[in-house]
């Protein structure tokens, strides 16, 4: 299995999903963006994004389907909340917030704020408010727990605080509300993420 990433992407998931299951993999380090610095990248993968995962016949462009991928298919592993579960629709929630609600608007956030400085600051601060304002659910959600679902450190955990990370890395630290950082400061604290985060790319002088 070859999974493709650049420095802090969302290929973090699917790594830190790997690392806590165990399992082999082949990475890739890219530099960002790939489609501009790796031209030659559009041929494995003709969106130009990373995380990229490549298993036999299997080719994945989705970070959080590659997690539940990576469980489904190497498991069975407690990362997953299965159907006959309480929090079964709240975890299903929450893998689908993690990207399409929290992430999303700090990549538009990256791009006006650090990419293309001057075409569009207005939209950059929009999508940093949109965000911050956006982390009121999850925020409030750990005020009485350990973990997002089920008691237990689950692929929800691994999906929604990976936005933390992005966040923090691109200094939104307003993103670092009392509940949020003591879950996700005991997250990043796992070996499995320590080991996910420190493969880097490094730019040749
Ligand atoms: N929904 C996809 C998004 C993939 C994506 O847009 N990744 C960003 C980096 S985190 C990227 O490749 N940006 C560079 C580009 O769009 O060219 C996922 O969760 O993997």
């Amino acid at each position: 299995m070859k999974i493709f990433g650049c420095n802090d992407s969302r290929h973090v998931r699917p790594l830190w999903t790997a690392e806590e299951m165990g399992l082999d993999y082949e990475l890739e380090m890219l530099p960002f963006p790939p489609r501009f610095f790796k031209k030659e990248y559009l041929d494995t993968n003709i969106l130009g994004t990373v995380p990229y995962l490549k298993d036999g016949k299997v080719e994945m462009t989705e970070s959080v389907a590659m997690c539940t991928y990576l469980c489904e298919q190497y498991g069975p592993s407690d990362l997953i909340v299965s159907p006959d579960e309480d929090d079964y629709a709240d975890y299903l929630n929450w893998l689908a917030h993690s990207d399409a609600t929290l992430t999303f608007p700090l990549t538009v956030y990256l791009r006006y704020a650090l990419q293309e400085v001057g075409v569009a600051d207005a939209a950059a601060e929009g999508y940093k408010r949109w965000f911050l304002a956006r982390l009121r659910l999850l925020e409030k959600k750990l005020e009485s727990r350990e973990y997002l679902c089920s008691d237990r450190f689950t692929l929800a955990d691994i999906c929604v605080s990976y936005a933390i990370y992005l966040a923090t890395s691109l200094n939104v630290n307003e993103a670092l509300k009392p509940n949020i950082t003591r879950w996700s400061e005991k997250l990043f604290n796992r070996d499995a993420f320590k080991r996910a985060t420190s493969q880097r790319f490094i730019e040749e002088s």
